[in-house]
């Protein structure tokens, strides 16, 4: 039975509709309506798609995906080419860009406030998409600029891009260009999955989208996690576009077209420095790589009076970040003993300049991630190093090997205390088994007691610790209450003055709490959210120490393996002797009521991530009510999560939620859903 009138027009406005909220969530990132009602409305529209075959279009909400895999990629000439960009790396070559710029305008003043656009150089894979009508028709990797290759079936999979743009208004022919990327939150959850699967991964966000937008199969371009902002127009007919460059991208996001957030105009050269600076401080906590910041004069007859150099236009430039990733070649690889006894591999470089400083040493995290790598002595690597993170080996470049590399392989003894090195079934991390007879274990295990988060003992630096441990003057960390002025007064470079400073610091840090003494312990698992965990539900030590495993496993965030580490800790003589010696000299704390959780509470079962600041409570009040209503919090997003509370100002978590579809709950939301 051919379709009725009426059910044509479902039809369409089942996909307005859709695309209207794809656009809420994917563009504006504010969405109207519940997943399940956004759920209800696909399914209808693919319910009727079944029915009347007929009526399906390729620029429908249910046609991301395309059937059959194609055997190439078709070669594709861009009408208009695809340019590039000069680059500036230092200060010194943006003023020399705006006076370039300023002098071709016949700017007498040096043009102070002639206005730019700024937004972020993204780091992943520049893309050109076609509109026909409002359809998109096409899409194209930048390839060599003249001709890329199509890369329409791929593109389409990714839901920010419009298949479809809104509005009446756009041009009959559009081509816009911007850059797909992997958000680095989705990168992690892509990688953490390949690994558990025993699959490749990629290097980085910006190979994973390019390796993800070359797949032939197109079903497999639709799991990566891809996400696209536009930030130029190429050829258009049928229209004319604001003459200004930030009015452009405004028109571009009504049509339904994702934008960076972070593009401003700014004003004149020093405009371009402040916005650099302030980006690059954010640098970091942005969702997505970037590797600049990319200046356009904003004035469209402007651009056109500029023109292009060669390839690349006069009125852009884009001034570069320090670059994160270098090459270095490994010269030796050693072992470091943590506090739990865990050995890391360590490579030490032909020291290099990235991201800011010189690094000459990288960690290579664990033994098998090493030999995942293959990482030997002698190699050329690439080496990562992203704000304050620990520098990385990323991958070795193979075709750099020389004839003669050295295998690293684990040793059998600790480099430090020549006990032997253990690995559980099923660890990555091997293990010298000294405890604290190690002392590299007995050093990183002081200096965890005396840190800020722990007993917070001040003037106690790393390497005192290293002195007094290295001359067997601190078996444990009760000596530490037993050291005198006197005595630390005679060391070399510690002043009378000091040396009491530190005996009154070590007696202030006798009045404690119970979280901080249990932290301070360094048992395994139990980090600083466990602790409190731990000393909220029992409310005293002797409540802990003498609880069963499974007693344990009833504190929130407390799971089998946490409960276990506990129990094998306070099994230990030894551990309960250094406890009574601390007591003894005087380290104290008061102790609290233990806590009362609803056993069937309207959040049992329910795992929460808290992010962002909350109208009315804190993080940590906010935390207590889910876990007295039976709600489990936990610290960060992940497949396992069911709800992230989030209030202003959240950052990333709130991204890794949203590209996980966990839902998110506002304060409200919270006080609703336990009061239901
Ligand atoms: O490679 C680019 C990255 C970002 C660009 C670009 C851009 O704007 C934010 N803009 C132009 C005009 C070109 N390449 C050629």
């Amino acid at each position: 039975m051919p379709a009725s009138a009426a059910t044509r027009k479902k039809i369409e406005s089942l996909r307005e509709e859709i695309r209207y909220h794809d656009y809420r969530y994917h563009t504006l990132d504010d969405i109207e309506i519940p997943d399940a009602e956004y759920d209800r409305l696909v399914r209808e529209l693919k319910q009727l798609e079944e029915e009347f075959p007929e009526l399906v279009t390729t620029d429908s909400p249910t046609q991301r995906v395309g059937a059959e895999p194609s055997e190439t990629l078709a070669t594709v000439e861009h009408r208009l080419p695809m340019l590039s960009l000069d680059n500036a790396f230092a200060e010194e070559e943006l003023r020399e860009f705006h006076a370039r710029v300023a002098e071709k305008l016949e700017f007498e003043d040096g043009a102070p406030d002639l206005l730019y656009s700024a937004e972020p150089k993204l780091d992943g894979a520049a893309v050109s998409l076609l509109y026909e009508n409002g359809s998109l028709v096409r899409a194209a990797t930048r390839g060599d600029g003249t001709t890329g290759e199509d890369i329409t079936h791929n593109v389409r999979t990714i839901e920010s891009v419009p298949l479809r743009l809104m509005g009446d208004n756009f041009p009959e022919t559009l081509e816009v260009r911007g850059e797909v990327f992997m958000p680095r939150a989705g990168f992690e959850a892509y990688n953490e999955k390949a690994r558990e699967a025993g699959e490749k991964t990629f290097v980085n966000p910006r190979n994973a989208a390019a390796g993800s937008l070359r797949q032939l199969d197109a079903k497999l371009t639709a799991e990566r996690p891809l996400d696209m902002y536009v930030y130029s127009v190429g050829l258009t007919e049928g229209a004319t576009l604001p003459d200004r460059h930030s009015e452009i991208i405004v028109v571009l996001r009504s049509w339904g077209l994702k934008t960076c957030p972070e593009s401003r105009v700014v004003k004149g050269v020093e405009g371009c420095l402040e916005y650099y600076d302030a980006l690059g401080e954010k640098r970091d906590s942005l969702d997505y790589d970037i590797d600049g910041v990319v200046y356009k004069v904003d004035s469209i007859a402007m651009q056109r009076e500029l023109g292009f150099v060669s390839r690349a236009p006069r009125w852009a430039i884009a001034h570069k970040f320090p670059a994160q990733e270098e090459l270095t070649t490994v010269e030796d690889v050693e072992f470091q003993v943590g506090r739990t006894g865990a050995l890391t591999p360590v490579a030490r470089l032909t020291p290099v300049f990235v991201g800011g400083v010189t690094v000459s040493n990288a960690t290579l995290h664990n033994i098998d991630e090493l030999h995942r790598k293959d990482v030997r002595v002698g190699d050329t690597v690439i080496v990562r190093r992203a704000g304050d993170v620990i520098p990385e080996v990323v991958s070795v470049i193979k075709k750099r090997r020389p004839r003669e590399t050295k295998k690293v392989e684990l040793p059998e003894l600790c480099p430090i205390c020549g006990s032997h090195v253990k690995r559980e079934d099923g660890e990555a991390v091997a293990r010298c088994s000294g405890g604290l007879f190690c002392r590299a274990q007995r050093t990183e295990a002081l200096k965890h007691f005396v840190s800020r988060r722990a007993l917070d003992i001040e003037g106690l630096g790393a390497k005192l610790i290293e002195q007094l441990v290295a001359e067997d003057r601190l078996a444990d960390p009760s000596d530490l209450f037993r050291l005198t002025t006197t005595e630390l007064s005679q060391r070399e470079r510690m002043g009378d003055k000091s040396a009491d400073n530190l005996v009154r610091s070590i007696e202030q840090s006798k009045s404690t709490t119970l979280p901080r003494f249990l932290f301070a312990l360094g048992i395994r698992e139990v980090g600083e959210a466990t602790a409190a965990g731990l000393a909220s539900y029992f409310g005293s030590l002797p409540a802990i120490v003498n609880s069963s495993e499974k007693d344990l496993t009833k504190v929130p965030d407390v799971g089998p393996i946490v409960a276990k580490r506990v129990r094998n800790f306070f099994d230990e003589q030894h551990n309960l002797d250094v406890i009574n010696k601390l007591q003894g000299l005087g380290v104290h704390w008061a102790d609290t009521e233990p806590m009362e959780i609803a056993e069937d509470g309207p959040l049992t079962g329910r795992t929460f991530v808290i992010t962002g600041t909350l109208p009315s409570m804190t993080r940590d009040e906010a935390k207590d009510l889910i876990q007295r209503e039976g709600g489990k919090v936990t610290g960060s997003v992940s497949g396992k999560t069911d709800y992230l509370l989030a209030g202003e100002k959240a950052g990333s978590k709130l991204a890794k939620a949203q590209s996980l579809n966990v839902t998110v709950l506002s304060e409200a939301d919270l006080l609703s859903l336990i009061a239901s």
